[in-house]
């Protein structure tokens, strides 16, 4: 029963940009969030090496949309692109002439038999940075361990911040290192991906690190089931039919698997993987032209990072303006994203690419390389960028300072 101009579905990272800047330009805005808790995710990585705390992470979600903005405690139940309305679990519709869907994407833990059952298991040396829910329990994991295998595990889909599932197995090799214990562990890597990293530049230098570090990789492996109580994780190899191996683990590092949002999956706006479907250049939607997307839930064919959020914002902004004026679209996003690999408490690659996977560096200095700077600036200034600078609506990724940068190299 309420009614809108422009609705934004979903207040994250991009739905709460995507309300700072058009709230400059249009009075008649509805975000639609159901959690009251907005979290900086990006810094679970530190939280779990035990640099940051929960509470330096989050901040209320009134804080965090303009106060011009209606915001509306509740979520979408089901969309009608075709009405242009949605109707929300309380039972209430919403009608907008606009829509921006920024929903993100949904952990779907029971692909795992046995995943949750460990996490919520307090002992069980099973853990994962990707939940403010137990993200604390990273860090009490790795401080208790004494011996034995250290497991990190990138599952076989989709997920937010790729590099995320290896950064805390560096800070816990690190941590491990400088406690005294780096002999009594085994550390280990097991991803479904056919490498490392999708970027080859900074792939060859993570493999380089984990052949220094001793730190043993295993490609095209799967995580399928957790036995908590006898403490063994059951890998399936992607490659090689009905192959499993089964390894006992003292620390178990859980990335689970991810996918778009069932609500967001069983509509008319996804395409055929479940993934809102849209242009990946103009971002607007390819059948709905009044919707537009931002964001992890989106099938735009890059790595789903908040960097990319903040690239992508600008975009959605000026072709969103010029459909409201019936004037043609020209902006198009190139595919930068971002991933500050931090490879232990002072270290940090900067890896940035486009949708070619092509380095895409900010700053005329090898970014490949392990550097302090870098990981400096993933610990103080893109959390004080996000919070004061993205969600007021003015960052629009890193664009501007490459070409001063680069003003007269390239
Ligand atoms: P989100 O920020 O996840 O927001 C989605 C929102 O939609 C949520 O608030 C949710 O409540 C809401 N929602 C869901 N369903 C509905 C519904 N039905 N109705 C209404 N609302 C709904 N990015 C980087 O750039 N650099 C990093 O170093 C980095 N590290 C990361 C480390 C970790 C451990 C994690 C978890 C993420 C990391 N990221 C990083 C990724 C970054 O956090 C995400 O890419 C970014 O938050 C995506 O923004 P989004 O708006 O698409 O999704
Ligand atoms: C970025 O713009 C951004 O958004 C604020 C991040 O966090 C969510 C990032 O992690 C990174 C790396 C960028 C890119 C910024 C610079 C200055 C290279």
């Amino acid at each position: 029963q309420h009614s809108c101009k422009l609705l934004i579905v979903g207040g994250g990272s991009g739905g709460c940009t995507m309300a700072a800047k058009l709230s400059k330009y249009e009075r008649d805005l509805i975000i639609l969030e159901p959690n009251d808790k907005h979290y900086y995710q990006p810094m679970f990585t530190l939280i779990g090496g035990g640099m940051k705390t929960i509470s330096q992470s989050c901040s209320s979600t009134k804080s965090v949309i303009p106060k011009n903005v209606n915001w509306i405690q509740d979520k979408v139940k089901s969309f009608n692109p075709q009405g242009n309305i949605v109707t929300t679990s309380n039972g209430d519709t919403i009608n907008y002439d606009y829509m921006v869907v920024s929903v993100g994407l949904q952990y779907n833990y029971d692909q795992i038999i046995g995943l949750r059952e460990a996490l919520d298991k307090k002992d069980s040396g099973v853990c994962t940075n990707y939940s403010s829910q137990y993200v604390e329990k990273t860090y009490q994991v790795l401080q208790n361990f004494n011996g034995g295998n250290a497991i990190f595990t990138f599952p076989n889909t989709p997920i937010k911040c790729a590099g995320a599932p290896q950064k805390i197995m560096y800070i816990a090799e690190d941590y491990l290192r400088r406690k005294g214990k780096r002999n009594k562990a085994n550390i280990i890597y097991k991803t479904s991906t056919p490498a490392i990293f999708g970027v080859k530049k900074y792939a060859q230098k993570l493999q380089q690190i984990c052949n220094a570090r001793n730190i043993s990789v295993g490609t095209r492996q799967n995580l399928i089931q957790i036995d908590s109580i006898q403490n063994k994780a059951t890998f399936e190899f992607l490659d090689e039919e009905n192959k499993t191996e089964s390894l006992e683990y003292s620390m178990l590092h859980v990335t689970p698997p991810m996918g778009p949002p069932d609500v967001l999956m069983k509509s008319s706006l996804s395409n055929s993987a479940g993934y809102l479907d849209v242009d990946p250049y103009t971002l607007r939607h390819n059948v709905y032209g009044n919707v537009f997307g931002i964001g992890d839930c989106t099938s735009c064919p890059t790595s789903k990072t908040g960097a990319a959020v903040a690239a992508q914002s600008i975009v959605v902004l000026k072709n969103m303006i010029n459909v409201m004026n019936g004037k043609n679209i020209k902006e198009k996003y190139d595919g930068y994203t971002s991933c500050p690999l931090v490879t232990g408490y002072s270290k940090c690659i900067l890896a940035e690419f486009d949708y070619d996977l092509k380095p895409l560096e900010t700053f005329p200095i090898n970014q490949g390389n392990e550097l302090r700077i870098m990981f400096l600036m993933k610990k103080h200034a893109l959390p004080f960028i996000y919070w004061n600078i993205m969600l007021k609506g003015y960052w629009n990724g890193p664009k501007t300072i490459r070409k001063i940068m680069h003003f007269g190299l390239d």
